[in-house]
């Protein structure tokens, strides 16, 4: 249903900076990358499973994941169709959620979120021979994985580390001890810290030279304000919450993410894949629909964001469609804020 009785879709589809790049399907989550000169997405393939809408993101019951490719920012985007399904993966029972893909040797890794058959999230990966796969599961989830929302960054060496983590939802506050904590499954706030402490923060680990396993335990990733301090808790217009993305400018590592309940796309700054990231600002203005979720990848010397909105389903929360734009820089090495719907209040 949509949240935006008071929205005209006309009018802000006018606005809007830019149209959904696939329009006959729901894809959200878009990962972008380029893979032998060409531009491939891996995105979540958003469907109406009949759920009601939670703070747990019931309603987000995929079950599969599609891979789109352009030849260029602007030309035609291709749908590959299935890449991927639930019933082919043996530890996973529902929730196909954001994926990313990464590729070494040759060798094309998805990686993707989705509950096992205890209601736990976990990430796994699965391997084909194409960008557009079809992709092989492993029979298990990587060995401990937990929560939502995997990014593969490769650093210039060669060398690749996963982001991931989510809240409410995505589970990354009933891990808060180091083991999954099973009470108050139904509540999505439960074990959040109080808004005066540290913000949960994301997790890294440098993955294998197989990309099948971690090669270290996860480690948090500091996100710190401008002197020094960790993020806390309460501060929900700057603290992570989801859809972690790395790339690297300049020799800079930027650090984005989404601040989920306030609707933000931000970054941090480091020196390292580890970091820690200092807070910087914001990379979009909220988009209609409560999700935002993001990429950012250089095509040809210039650099874009992918990101998602409701706009075409009408504002329906779990009905989103992928979106591409330009990402300026300032001198400085700071992001320029992108309004996606500029002259138009949407919350
Ligand atoms: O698509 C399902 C979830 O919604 C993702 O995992 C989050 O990042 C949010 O976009």
């Amino acid at each position: 249903m949509s949240e935006y009785p008071h929205i005209n879709f006309d009018e802000l589809n006018k606005k809007a900076i830019s149209e959904p790049l696939v329009k006959n399907l729901f894809f959200a989550d878009p990962s972008a990358h380029v893979f032998n000169g060409k531009i491939y997405i891996y995105p979540s393939h958003d469907i109406d499973a009949g759920e009601a809408f939670d703070d747990l993101g019931s309603h987000f019951a995929m079950e599969d994941f599609h891979v789109v490719s352009m030849d260029s920012v602007g030309s035609e985007a291709v749908d590959h169709g299935v890449a991927l399904h639930v019933d082919e993966v043996e530890w996973a029972e529902r929730q196909m959620w954001a994926p990313d893909a990464q590729e070494k040797n040759g060798k094309y890794y998805l990686f993707f979120p989705a509950k096992d058959y205890d209601g736990i999230f976990r990430i796994g990966v699965a391997v084909g021979d194409s960008p557009t796969g079809p992709f092989k599961p492993q029979r298990e989830a990587i060995k401990g994985s937990y929560s939502i929302d995997p990014a593969v960054f490769k650093d210039d060496d060669g060398s690749c580390y996963m982001y991931f983590g989510g809240l409410w939802g995505g589970q990354l506050q009933r891990w808060r001890t180091g083991t999954f904590n099973g009470q108050h499954p139904d509540s999505p706030t439960a074990h959040l810290p109080e808004d005066h402490e540290q913000a949960l923060m994301p997790l890294v680990a440098k993955m294998n030279d197989d990309l099948l396993e971690f090669s270290e335990k996860p480690k948090k990733l500091m996100i710190i304000d401008e002197n020094g301090q960790p993020l806390l808790a309460g501060d929900i217009n700057r603290r992570y919450f989801e859809g972690p993305w790395m790339h690297k400018y300049k020799n800079k590592y930027y650090f984005s993410y989404s601040t989920g309940d306030s609707h933000f796309l931000c970054y941090a700054i480091g020196d390292s894949p580890y970091g820690p990231f200092t807070y910087k600002g914001k990379i979009m203005e909220p988009v209609v629909g409560w999700t935002t979720h993001h990429s950012i990848v250089e095509v040809d010397g210039k650099w874009y964001l992918f990101y998602h909105d409701s706009s075409l389903s009408g504002g329906v929360t779990h009905l989103r469609s992928i979106k591409v734009t330009e990402l300026k820089y300032n001198l400085d090495g700071t992001i320029q804020t992108i309004d996606p719907y500029p002259g138009m209040r949407i919350v």
